[in-house]
């Protein structure tokens, strides 16, 4: 009789509790303390402060719900509230978003961010938001660089012939066909295994992802092409974010806004020491690119993907963002 009251009382304090809180999973494809996370991480516990512990929230890291596009799809069907993501599968879901995804776009961090924060910026979350999602923020993932088992990549032609896993993204793969490799599209959680059995011969990530996932491992050469800007946005399943109020919903946003600085301030943190990792850990790291005939090759094959559909307009936008 005893333990039953004890265990009635418990169980009202829970009930009372779950009706006030609403845990919030954030949901990305790399390991808990790599960029994502920190900004995972910094997006909880700003919001978990704003709501006054109304929302909790928690991590589910290295793709453990799936891959980005698994994710993606997720939030369409609310059986996931958020995600970090790269733009890499966006595309597929809002095809204005490939514009983003074009090698050798942006100049540098400087011009990414600033063309993100602005006005080109809002109009692309606009588009995401009539595609079934929200997007919250843009955050980043960063510039990506070509990593491989076999050889020192310094010209295109020392691409001939190896099988480079690409994201599921039309742009990348036309890309890398120009440059003359043999693109194979693959969901990032099945990456490090393709590349320790040998299914794929190389990757290319940013320094951000190459550390977190320990590339070193099953990768012998990292070439420094910085080919394409990686960006990554936050977003947020409409099903959830319909339900929120006016309030909460800018709880969500400011949030972000907290997650986008931690998750940046982490890649200039790799940036200038992510390479100097790289070569502790047994990678040789090409710095001698000529990226020229690379970016020729990339424009010719990649550009047409967006153009042919949209025209130029947008990429004349960004490229004039000063
Ligand atoms: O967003 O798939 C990829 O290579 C991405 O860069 C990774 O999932 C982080």
């Amino acid at each position: 009789m005893k333990h039953f009251i004890i265990g009635a009382v418990a169980a009202l304090t829970i009930t009372g509790a779950a009706e006030a809180q609403q845990n919030i999973v954030v949901a990305h494809t790399t390991p808990a303390g790599s960029h994502y996370g920190v900004g995972a991480d910094a997006f909880i516990a700003k919001l978990e402060e704003l709501s006054g512990g109304a929302f909790t929230g928690e991590q589910a890291a290295a793709g453990q719900l799936g891959g980005e596009r698994d994710l993606i799809e997720g939030l369409q069907i609310g059986s996931i509230d958020m995600v970090i993501t790269s733009t890499g599968p966006l595309g597929n879901f809002v095809p204005e978003i490939y514009a983003l995804d074009l090698p050798f776009l942006f100049r540098d961090y400087d011009h990414a961010r600033k063309v993100l924060d602005g006005e080109i910026g809002q109009e692309l979350i606009a588009k995401i938001n009539e595609n079934n999602l929200v997007g919250l923020a843009w955050a980043e993932n960063g510039f990506r660089h070509v990593t491989n088992s076999q050889r020192p990549v310094r010209t295109p032609a020392d691409l001939a012939g190896l099988k480079l896993r690409t994201m599921e993204n039309r742009v990348h793969m036309a890309a890398f066909t120009g440059m003359g490799a043999s693109p194979t599209p693959m969901a990032f959680p099945e990456v490090f295994g393709a590349l320790q059995q040998g299914v794929v011969d190389g990757q290319e990530n940013p320094v951000t992802v190459i550390t977190a996932s320990k590339f070193w491992e099953v990768q012998k050469y990292v070439s420094l092409t910085g080919h394409v800007y990686s960006p990554a946005i936050i977003l947020v399943s409409p099903i959830l974010f319909d339900g929120l109020s006016d309030e909460q919903k800018g709880w969500f946003y400011e949030a972000a806004k907290a997650g986008v600085e931690a998750n940046r301030a982490e890649v200039n943190r790799l940036e200038e020491t992510g390479v100097a990792l790289l070569r502790e850990n047994g990678m040789e790291v090409i710095t001698d690119i000529d990226k020229a005939p690379f970016a020729a090759l990339a424009e010719e094959t990649a550009y047409s993907v967006y153009t042919d559909e949209y025209g130029p307009d947008m990429i004349d936008r960004i490229k004039a963002v000063e």
